[in-house]
């Protein structure tokens, strides 16, 4: 994940925000040309799924295993049984709102805006995730991503661009959704330049990279519309523990909240 560009904003991290988000493709024959010739026509992203959380959870992490339910979205674009475990989380406290989008194919359609989802004190992180469709089990999507910037304000606006990942349950080596399981699954990888299939799919012309296949960009909503009594504000604050993350921001890192990449403990 590359943090292209963060605006600062002066609404405080105590507050409840709404941020709107688009899904901007990345994926082409242009960008990463090998094989792309033979799905121009179909190649899609499946419905994204954006997620608020914990810091306490990810929704899918690299080096973990993945879940039946991101399994299935990697797989197979489904997003029923993500939502579920999703609903899981959420009655344990440990999940948020959660948006779920359409089909965006690549040759026709713009880019897409999502439902705003509501990041909070409690629920600070946005997660997302999309196949890339046909793959075997290829998707792409935010890692864990906090927005809140130096200082104890959440950004006005951020743009992230994301890579490629494997989700270590298919095998298969190119735009194909039919192939035998992984067996065992593996961990979650990124395809890098050491890591995509020796045809050198997903690299780009100079066949020396792989380029991100998408740009998220999100933007917060006007934020006086959101209500927060400040009992309930104190409340979160307290049980987030937040003062002491405000407290090991780092100072000069533009994403302050943002975490390097951690195990789930499943
Ligand atoms: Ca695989």
């Amino acid at each position: 994940m590359d943090i292209l560009q963060l605006t600062a904003s002066n609404v405080p991290i105590t507050h409840s925000v709404e941020y709107s988000c688009v899904l901007n493709n990345n994926w082409s024959g242009t960008n990463h040309p090998i094989d792309y010739a033979s799905v121009s026509g179909s190649a899609h992203w499946s419905p994204p799924v954006l997620l608020a959380h914990s810091n306490f959870i990810d929704l899918w992490s690299p080096g973990d295993f993945a879940s039946p339910g991101i399994e299935s979205v990697a797989e197979g674009g489904t997003t029923s049984t993500l939502q579920s475990e999703i609903e899981v989380l959420q009655t344990k406290g440990l999940a948020g709102e959660m948006v779920i989008g359409a089909n965006q194919f690549n040759a026709m359609d713009p880019p897409q805006v999502f439902e705003t989802i509501t990041l909070s004190p409690s629920f600070p992180y946005l997660s997302t995730i999309s196949m890339i469709a046909p793959s075997p089990d290829w998707f792409s999507g935010i890692e864990s991503f906090c927005p809140r910037g130096p200082g104890g304000f959440w950004f006005q606006s951020f743009e992230v661009a994301t890579y490629p990942f494997d989700a270590g349950t298919e095998m298969g080596e190119t735009y194909s959704i039919t192939n035998d399981p992984e067996s065992p699954h593996g961990p979650i990888y990124q395809l890098t330049k050491d890591t995509v299939p020796d045809s050198g799919i997903l690299l780009d012309p100079t066949g020396t990279k792989v380029l991100p296949v998408v740009v998220w960009k999100c933007a917060l909503n006007d934020f006086e519309e959101l209500d927060n009594s400040p009992e309930e504000e104190f409340g979160m604050l307290k049980e987030d523990g937040i003062m002491k993350e405000i407290g090991m921001m780092k100072e000069g890192d533009p994403n302050g909240g943002h975490r390097g990449l951690r195990g789930h403990g499943n």
